[in-house]
């Protein structure tokens, strides 16, 4: 099996300046014309090779004339035919197979209509062609198929022609004006509903926008058209970037294998990301929409217009996308819990594939197969190394090095130094040191160590950093760490920005009082590991005094890591201390405007948020100390919670970020009543029949689920009544089963392989069920029989053959089995050679479970 390294980077051998594609749709038989217009670049290379998967090639013409089999190479993945001219002509006619595609990559047909996915290497599926990022050409695409059946036929940019054929019969052609390269490349074929809508842009252009929906769902898309237009005039105000197509369509479909897919003027989503409604959609999928609609517009800039020269430099415009994305959601919503939300994802997520075999920069040196590199790394740990620039450059910086990018490289696929360097001219400031941060892998861990000199009045923080080996690097150097702070002291309390440039360094307060107390990475203002020896007291001080939200929360959180160390000290004899209480007392009776925040400061933190403080995860520990501190909580404080929930229960429907806020304090106190078990029960029932919205629906179940609480099947029972024919509310009725903490799980599972609406075929169905079980489910999925691990290997067995990407994502929570004690090592070791010596295994699948075992 092959690597392709970054080192091994040389630029192509050939341009292809036209590519005009004629599709003939047929579900099982699609005839695929490409005619390239291509032009050497080296005179020295005689030799073309075009890339091809799964294609089966009809005829080659070269300029006119018809090429005989021995006049070219057509074996393995690839095309490759002797040239001696400059400039010349191919015109390659394939046939491929959408309905067998069940891989979900190149065009394929599901739920009756057809669908293209081409990012990062998809198009290969469709045609011969130099299918890499930096070999950008004009494409117009011609679209013939039953008029009847696709009244819809859709591609990038501007349409036309449209006219009717015989037999029934309807050719439709775009054009678009924009030079691209392949994996921006789309086409759908289908009927919808189609939901319009406009935006007058600040130029004053009048942009049509369409969303292309299952027949009866285009209410449900009013949101995300909504979100489509601030999105658009988000990007104009802070950004200074406008739409450049006069049309802009999404399409949503229920079969794809991520969340949604940015291709020039013709996005495709997955149904889940764009269909919501007050019944249907919880307020976290509505946030979901309108940031992954976001995200997917702000790739029209970065990415599209300027995109990546290979796949290595992905992080150029996920990361940077993902910043512009959280940005947006921030002035969308509550910045503080929306930071709080992003920081989760890289303490857990992220740091976990830091510690796994997985490990890799968010600009990565090698690859098997890319799909295995859309990874929280280079997208959300890439998101916060452009979160730093921003720090150290300020907003103006920031954005005149933005504008310095776009004016030097619109139009082009460049690299990750690239945008760097636009950075650093714009602002003169000197970034060589920061660029570690795009080759090193790993957790920075930052240490922090105080001193206080009484006579002189004087503070001093020794500040120290080390980034442990990880799997793919050994050696690591220091970076440069961006570290805001404030240091609470009884009559001021200064904040500034300190930046680490050294493995050791010192931060020095003078004038301060021996009460001084130092709160660092406000904001998380670099994505480390903070050590520090703070005790009880100091952090609960910060969690009431800070002035950053994100410090009190966070200073929680390291509170909620010494409990935890306590419980399993003094096991069941530990109690929490009179203080939190006070706290939450307060917090309760008296919540803080933000009232999403104040929820947060009420949790106790998930399985996950534990497990990733251990080298050596103590599964069941965890789980009995989460269970004990909800106790104490509900115990401690039923009334207050009683009266909390009540004051709060009255949010209005829609979703807005004051009543997001009131349901979501409202659901935390109802997640801790439901430890009472029996007497909560009519509160429950209370809620979950009078709830006029999904989030409050579904909060009563998931309290269920958390308290193992007697109601929870037969409020399961009558979800599932209620909601047959959803399948996205369905899917949420998968995940609940297949997190349900007791051994009846695997029974349960199996049954719900069998509902009708389950599908193999379906990524969406195949993670309600599996991602749920593998990670939310960490009672039973680790499992000291091995249950858990021999379910989730049969499953990756079945799965990789119908669809390899999804099954390479699922298998992730064995790749780390190092994290594990020794028995459920041998266990989880056991599964992944069960995957590793299977026939046939994919390049997606194989290249995880290698490094696992290597
Ligand atoms: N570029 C897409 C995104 O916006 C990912 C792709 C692989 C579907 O994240």
């Amino acid at each position: 099996r092959s690597v392709k390294r970054l080192s091994d980077y040389q630029p192509p051998d050939f341009a292809i300046d036209r590519t005009d594609l004629t599709f003939e749709l047929d579900v099982d038989k699609t005839v695929v014309t490409a005619v390239l217009e291509l032009r050497r670049l080296d005179p020295q290379v005689s030799e073309l090779c075009l890339d091809g998967q799964q294609l089966q090639l009809l005829s080659l013409h070269y300029n006119d004339s018809l090429m005989a089999d021995d006049q070219f190479d057509c074996r393995g993945h690839q095309l490759r035919l002797k040239v001696s001219e400059n400039n010349f002509r191919l015109t390659i006619k394939t046939q491929i197979n959408p309905q067998a595609n069940t891989a979900l990559e190149g065009l394929y047909f599901a739920n009756g209509s057809f669908c293209t996915q081409c990012e990062a290497e998809g198009f290969r599926r469709i045609t011969y062609y130099l299918d890499r990022p930096d070999v950008l050409s004009v494409f117009s695409t011609t679209i013939i198929a039953d008029a009847a059946h696709f009244p819809y036929l859709l591609s990038n940019g501007n349409k036309v022609e449209e006219r009717p054929l015989s037999n029934g019969q309807k050719l439709v052609c775009w054009q678009d004006p924009f030079p691209k390269p392949s994996y921006l490349f789309a086409l759908v074929a289908g009927d919808f509903d189609l939901l319009r809508g406009e935006y007058l842009t600040r130029s004053g252009r009048l942009v049509g926008l369409d969303f292309f929906v299952e027949k009866g769902q285009s209410g449900k898309a009013a949101f995300a058209l909504d979100a489509l237009k601030r999105s658009m005039q988000w990007d104009e105000q802070r950004f200074g970037l406008e739409y450049d197509l006069d049309r802009y369509m999404v399409v949503a479909v229920d079969f794809f294998n991520m969340g949604a897919m940015e291709n020039k003027g013709l996005n495709v989503f997955n149904s889940k990301y764009v269909l919501v409604s007050q019944d249907t959609a919880t307020d976290t999928d509505f946030f979901n929409v309108e940031s992954i609609i976001g995200h997917e517009y702000f790739h029209n800039w970065t990415g599209n217009r300027v995109t990546c020269r290979d796949w290595f430099q992905l992080s150029l415009k996920e990361g940077l996308t993902v910043f512009r994305d959280q940005e947006f959601s921030r002035d969308m919503g509550s910045a503080t819990v929306n930071r709080i939300h992003a920081v989760q994802v890289i303490r857990t997520a992220q740091f976990a594939e830091d510690a796994s075999p997985m490990a890799h920069p968010i600009r990565p040196q090698q690859v098997m197969e890319m799909n295995n590199f859309y990874t929280v790394t280079v997208y959300d740990k890439g998101a916060e190394v452009i979160r730093m620039l921003h720090t150290l450059l300020g907003e103006a910086g920031f954005q005149a090095g933005m504008r310095l990018y776009f004016q030097r490289h619109d139009g082009q696929a460049v690299t990750c130094d690239d945008f760097v360097q636009a950075m650093q001219d714009a602002n003169h400031y000197d970034l060589t040191a920061f660029r570690l941060w795009y080759q090193q892998s790993g957790t920075p861990e930052l240490t922090v160590q105080r001193h206080y000199d009484a006579p002189n009045q004087r503070l001093t923080l020794r500040l120290s950093q080390q980034t442990p080996a990880t799997a793919d690097q050994s050696d690591k150097a220091a970076l440069v760490l961006p570290v805001r702070y404030q240091l609470l002291d009884t009559t001021c309390s200064p904040s500034g920005l300190f930046v680490m440039q050294k493995s050791s360094d010192t931060l020095v307060f003078d004038g301060v009082s021996a009460q001084a107390l130092p709160v660092l990475l406000e904001d998380f203002s670099a994505p480390v590991r903070l050590k520090h020896d703070y005790t009880e007291q100091e952090l609960l001080r910060i969690a009431k005094e800070a002035a950053n939200g994100f410090a009190r929360w966070d200073a929680l959180q390291s509170c909620w890591l010494l409990w935890l160390q306590q419980t399993m000290e003094q096991a069941s004899d530990f109690v929490l201390p009179d203080a939190l209480f006070e706290l939450y007392q307060q917090l309760l009776s008296q919540p803080l405007d933000d009232k999403a925040l104040t929820a947060e400061l009420l949790k106790v933190p998930d399985y996950g948020v534990f497990a990733e403080s251990f080298q050596q995860i103590p599964v069941h520990a965890i789980l009995s100390a989460i269970d004990s501190f909800r106790q104490q909580i509900c115990q401690r404080l039923a009334p207050e919670l009683q009266s909390c929930y009540q004051q709060h229960s009255a949010a209005a429907v829609d979703y807005n970020e004051a009543n997001v806020g009131l349901r979501a304090l409202k659901n935390r106190c109802l997640d801790y009543l439901a430890v009472q078990g029996q007497s909560s029960e009519s509160l429950l029932q209370q809620q979950y029949g009078a709830a006029n919205n999904m989030t409050d629906k579904l909060a009563v179940l998931k309290a269920c689920l958390n308290s193992s609480h007697p109601a929870f099947l037969s409020l399961m029972q009558q979800f599932a009544n209620e909601w047959q024919h959803d399948v996205l509310v369905l899917d949420k009725w998968f995940s609940l089963h297949a997190a349900n903490p007791t051994i009846a799980v695997f029974e349960q599972i199996s049954l719900l392989c069998q509902h009708p609406k389950f599908s193999w075929q379906n990524p969406n169905r195949v993670r309600a069920v599996f991602h749920a079980f593998a990670m939310q489910n960490p009672g039973q999925f680790h499992r000291l029989d091995g249950r858990g691990y021999q379910l989730l290997t049969d499953t990756l067995l079945k799965l990789d053959p119908i669809n390899p990407q999804v099954a390479a994502r699922l298998v992730t929570p064995l790749l780390s089995w190092q994290r594990f004690d020794s028995k459920r090592q041998a266990l989880m070791k056991e599964a992944l050679h069960r995957l590793s010596s299977q026939q046939g295994i994919s390049d997606d699948l194989y290249e995880k479970v290698s490094k696992a075992l290597a």
